[in-house]
C-alpha cells in the first residue's frame, strides 16, 4: 500500500516538474528568436528582385544608371539556383544597387549586415553600407560609411557591424557598384547575405531571457529534490 501511493506521488510530482521545465524552456525559446535570427527576406535571391522602388520592406529592389543593371542572375550563384548580379559596361559617373529595408529595429542594437560576393571583372567600385530610416521609412536619420570590402573571383564573405543609431527603426542594407571616379566595367555577384542582431538594448528581451533560463534550471533542481525527499521517505517507511 505504502509503495503504490508512493508511486502515484511520484508520478504526479514528476508530471509536475517536467511541465514546468518544459513551460520555461518554452518561454526561453519565446524570448530569444530575435538574436540572430535573419531578418532579411529572399537572402540568397532566389526569388525574383524587384524594379517597382522604395520601399523594400520583405523584399530586395534595385536600381541602376545609365550603363548599369541589377537583376537575378543563375550564371554564378553560390547556393541555389540564382545571384544578384551588379554590371556596369564601360560607362562613367553610374550605378547599380541592390537594397532591402529592416524594419522593428531600437536604437542601440548591434546589427551585422554580410553576405558572399564575387567579381569577374578587375574593377573595384562596390560600397556596402546600412542607411538608417525613421519607424515610418520617410526620412534617412543616418547612414553607416562604405564599407569597400576586397572582392575576388572566388565567392568570399563581407560583413559589416554598426549600431543602430538613435531615431532609427530601418535598417535599408544596400550593396552598391559604381563608376564614379572613371568609366570602368564591373560585374560583381552577390549572395547568401543575412542582417542579425547580435545583442539587445531592449533590457526586457534580456532579462526575460534570463528569467526563462532561471526558472528553468529552479524547477530541473526542484524535481530531484522533491523525488530524493519522498524516496527518503518511504524507504524510513519500509
Ligand atoms: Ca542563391
Amino acid at each position: 500500500m505504502a509503495a503504490t501511493m508512493q508511486k502515484i506521488t511520484v508520478g504526479n510530482t514528476s508530471r509536475s516538474c517536467f511541465f514546468l521545465v518544459m513551460a520555461s524552456l518554452a518561454l526561453s525559446v519565446y524570448f530569444t528568436p530575435a538574436l540572430a535570427q535573419n531578418l532579411l527576406a529572399n537572402p540568397g535571391f532566389e526569388d525574383p528582385i524587384s524594379a517597382a522602388g522604395a520601399p523594400a520592406v520583405g523584399e530586395w529592389e534595385s536600381g541602376a544608371g545609365a550603363g548599369a543593371s541589377a537583376a537575378n542572375s543563375a550564371s554564378m550563384p553560390r547556393s541555389g539556383a540564382q545571384a544578384a548580379e551588379s554590371t556596369i559596361t564601360g560607362t562613367p559617373n553610374t550605378f547599380a544597387i541592390v537594397f532591402q529595408d529592416v524594419p522593428g529595429l531600437v536604437p542601440g542594437q548591434d546589427v551585422v549586415f554580410s553576405g558572399y560576393h564575387k567579381t569577374l571583372s578587375n574593377a573595384d567600385g562596390n560600397q556596402v553600407r546600412i542607411e538608417w530610416r525613421d519607424a515610418a521609412n520617410a526620412v534617412e536619420i543616418g547612414r553607416t560609411a562604405n564599407l569597400t570590402p576586397a572582392v575576388s573571383a572566388d565567392y568570399t564573405p563581407f560583413s559589416l557591424t554598426s549600431t543602430v543609431p538613435a531615431g532609427a527603426a530601418v535598417a535599408r542594407v544596400v550593396y552598391a557598384i559604381q563608376s564614379f571616379e572613371g568609366p570602368s566595367s564591373q560585374q560583381v555577384f552577390v549572395d547568401d547575405t543575412a542582417f542579425v542582431v547580435t545583442d539587445t538594448a531592449t533590457a526586457p528581451a534580456a532579462s526575460w531571457h534570463g528569467l526563462a533560463v532561471l526558472v528553468a534550471i529552479l524547477a530541473t533542481l526542484g524535481t530531484f529534490a522533491i523525488r530524493f525527499r519522498q524516496r527518503t521517505f518511504a524507504y524510513s517507511q519500509a
